[in-house]
Formats: C-alpha cells, sequence, structure tokens
C-alpha cells in the first residue's frame, strides 16, 4: 500500500460546504431548521446530491430516502462507508450530522483528486430522519437500512399534516428505487461532533467512540376535566396540568436519584385548551430516558409507569403512557476504535474513548457491520441551538482522521 499517511482535507472547502448547507433552513436566530421530508430537507439532499454528482460519485437513493454516494474500488468488495443525516431539529445548529456527511464527502474528495484508487470502494451516506423531531423513530432511515424497521411499514406510516412517510418522500423526489441495505458495508465509520461538555473541557480533540447509550422516547398523556379557572374549588378539579407538572418534576428528580449517567428529559408539553381561563383537560409530555445500561433505563422506565399509576389512584386523574422509540445501548467495534486511536495518534493528537450520549446512525450500521465514531469538540458542549459551533482547527483535524481512518480500513 502506498503511503498516504501525508494525505490531508482541504480545509476551506469543508468549512465552505458547512457553511452553504448551514445556509438552507436557516431562521431569524440563526438556527437550521431543516425538519425531515420538509422542503428545507429536500434543499439540502439536493445540494448534497449536486456535489456527489460533481465528484462524479455514483448516487444510488433508497426506498427510503437514504442517499449514498460511492467511489470505486480497485475491487469489487464491500465498501468503507461513512455519513451521518442532514435534517436538523427545529432549533438546529450547522454541524449537528452534517459533519459527518460533509467531512466524509470532503475525504472522498481528497482521495479522489490525490488519484488514489483504494482496495475497498468508499462510500459516503446521508440516512433520512436521524432527528425523529417531527416524527419518529429517531434514526429512522439507519434503522430501515439494517432491518429493524419494514420498508412497506415505514413508507405507510402517518407524519403531521395527515400524508404518509412514502407520500412525503414522492413529494420531495427521494422516493428512490433500490433496496434499503442492499449494500451491506465493510465497516461504517461517523464523524461526529460531541455535543457534550467533555472534550470541549480540554481533554482531548478527537473523541474515539466505543459505545453508545439506550435511548427511551415515550408520550405521556394525562385526562382530567375541563372546568372554569374561576368558579371551581381547588378540590373539585382534575387538572392536567398540575398532573403534568409532577410527570415533570419525577422525571427530573428519577434521573438525579438513579445517578450515574443517567439522563431525563420532558421536552414537549402540550396542554389542551390551553387557555388562561380554563382548567386543562388533556396534557400531553414526551420523555426522553437515557442510560448507557440497559438494566438502568429498564428500571427508569418501570419507575415511571409506577410513577403514573400512583398519581392516577392519588389524583383521580387518567394517565397513560405510548411508547415512542426505544433503542439498546450500542457497543462499537475494537478494531474501528483502534484504527481511530493510530489516525488520532497519526496526527500527533491527544484522543479520548468515549461514550456518546446522543442517538447516532452508527448505532443502527453497528447491527451489520463493524462500526464505530470519531467526536470532535463542541464549544460550551452546546447541540441543538443556533449556538452549536466546533473550533475549525478541530473540524479539519476530524475530518483528517476520517479520511486516514476510511485509508486504512479500505485497503
Ligand atoms: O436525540 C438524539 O440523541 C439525536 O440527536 N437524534
Ligand atoms: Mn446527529
Ligand atoms: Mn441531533
Amino acid at each position: 500500500m502506498s503511503d498516504n499517511r501525508d494525505l490531508r482535507i482541504d480545509r476551506q472547502r469543508l468549512m465552505d460546504s458547512l457553511e452553504t448547507l448551514g445556509q438552507l433552513g436557516r431562521k431569524a436566530d440563526g438556527s437550521c431548521c431543516r425538519l425531515a421530508l420538509t422542503d428545507e430537507d429536500k434543499l439540502g439532499r439536493d445540494l448534497v446530491v449536486s456535489w456527489m454528482k460533481h465528484l462524479g460519485l455514483e448516487v444510488k437513493v433508497d426506498r427510503v430516502g437514504n442517499i449514498l454516494g460511492l467511489l470505486p474500488g480497485s475491487e469489487t468488495l464491500p465498501p468503507v462507508m461513512t455519513g451521518s443525516h442532514i435534517d436538523t431539529v427545529a432549533t438546529g445548529g450547522k454541524l449537528d450530522g452534517c459533519y459527518g456527511v460533509l467531512a466524509g464527502l470532503e475525504a472522498l474528495r481528497t482521495v479522489k483528486e490525490a488519484g488514489i484508487v483504494t482496495r475497498h470502494p468508499l462510500a459516503v451516506a446521508v440516512f433520512t430522519n436521524e432527528e425523529g423531531a417531527r416524527f419518529q423513530p429517531d434514526m429512522l432511515g439507519s434503522l430501515v437500512y439494517v432491518g429493524g424497521l419494514g420498508v412497506e411499514e415505514t413508507l405507510a406510516a402517518p407524519i403531521s399534516g395527515g400524508s404518509t412517510i412514502g407520500e412525503a418522500l414522492a413529494r420531495i423526489g427521494y422516493a428512490g428505487s433500490e433496496e434499503p441495505g442492499s449494500i451491506v458495508p465493510a465497516a461504517f465509520i461517523e464523524a461526529h461532533i460531541e455535543q457534550g461538555p467533555i472534550l470541549t473541557s480540554g481533554v482531548g480533540r478527537i473523541g474515539a467512540v466505543k459505545d453508545l447509550q439506550g435511548i427511551s422516547w415515550q408520550e405521556v398523556t394525562i385526562q382530567g376535566a375541563a372546568n372554569h379557572a374561576g368558579t371551581t374549588p381547588m378540590n373539585l378539579r382534575r387538572d392536567a396540568a398540575w398532573g403534568a407538572a409532577q410527570v415533570i418534576c419525577f422525571v427530573h428528580d428519577l434521573a438525579l436519584e438513579l445517578g450515574g449517567s443517567q439522563v431525563g428529559t420532558v421536552g414537549s408539553v402540550k396542554l389542551d385548551p390551553g387557555l388562561i381561563n380554563v382548567i386543562p383537560r388533556e396534557a400531553v409530555l414526551t420523555v426522553d430516558l437515557r442510560n448507557p445500561l440497559e438494566s438502568r433505563l429498564q428500571e427508569a422506565e418501570q419507575r415511571l409507569a409506577g410513577f403514573l399509576e400512583t398519581l392516577a389512584v392519588e389524583t383521580g386523574l387518567e394517565t397513560s403512557l405510548r411508547p415512542l422509540s426505544r433503542t439498546e445501548p450500542v457497543v462499537f467495534d475494537d478494531h474501528i476504535i483502534d484504527v481511530i486511536r493510530q489516525s488520532a495518534e497519526l496526527m500527533g493528537q491527544p484522543y479520548l474513548i468515549m461514550t456518546s450520549g446522543a442517538g447516532q446512525d452508527a448505532q443502527m450500521l453497528a447491527r451489520i457491520c463493524p462500526s464505530a465514531m470519531i467526536f470532535v469538540p463542541s464549544i460550551g458542549g452546546i447541540s441543538h441551538s443556533p449556538l452549536e459551533a466546533t473550533n475549525p482547527d478541530d473540524l479539519e483535524l476530524g475530518a483528517n482522521v476520517l479520511l486516514q481512518a476510511m485509508l486504512k480500513l479500505a485497503e
């Protein structure tokens, strides 16, 4: 194998592509809003596909809208794949997911421009609806890609606005013909911003992600009785908002009580009718529970279910739970983690072996091929916010670690 260890990506081109993509779906507060399968998502997809085609990649779109850009190798072997997502939450930054796609595309550009033909083909993927912000489950495209969810079931699933996922894909022109997962990678390696406070504290510039925590998303519905806010005595009320407030406090306190890496979030609360002088008859909340240990995550779920039963008995409110999505903790591949470690050392940079707090497409690809992730620091540990930012030196370094790791895995 010729020595390509001095090969480096084009920093300015990477930064320019992040900035150009980051302009799409931009809101007045500087955040990016490209919710999955919306017109804004289409704009992002069209841009990335145009870059893939400009590079001469073979572009394939599968039936759930996953996009693959393929660079041939010298042998017809399974590709070494990188990639991530470009859909965002409603208040997203420019880097979450996009960095993994564009650092991957930049790595392929660099390989091609250097006239290098690796033994394994190389591929960069854009997975559909990683965020799960507009409709669940999150990591939808990669879950279908690895066979965790059926294609027909996915296409028929309803989303907001009365259409189905299949109709939304057709509307934006990404109802592809490829069978999801028809290309099983030899390896999958995803570059991503950490989105948390660890690397930014100075302990390392590169994260070699060894595992990823389990995620439980559930919807809690509390039914009370609407009534007049002025004439109804407190002891005669069935106030759904009061019940919701107790659930919010319970989720927060449960995470603190279980300790360790346990986190709990009530991200959305909807009150009906939501009027100043009407006692709410219904509250619908989302509960996000996460833990790297499956047994502890199950304990948290059981405690929540038990709390809701007690709340119903004590208040006369009706409570119910609906699962939205659930993934178990994932352990990544030691060999790929080692390759990431070696690439960071090649760059003379300190690295940290760490856990991903966020859900990632790599956790799905790990079901069908050896997978791992590269993290770069998030300034202030901020993400899912217009303040999301990473030092360009770190973005460049992470892309070079990705490039070198892919070259090593593809030989
Ligand atoms: O929620 C997550 O962890 C990811 O951003 N989808
Ligand atoms: Mn992400
Ligand atoms: Mn995200």
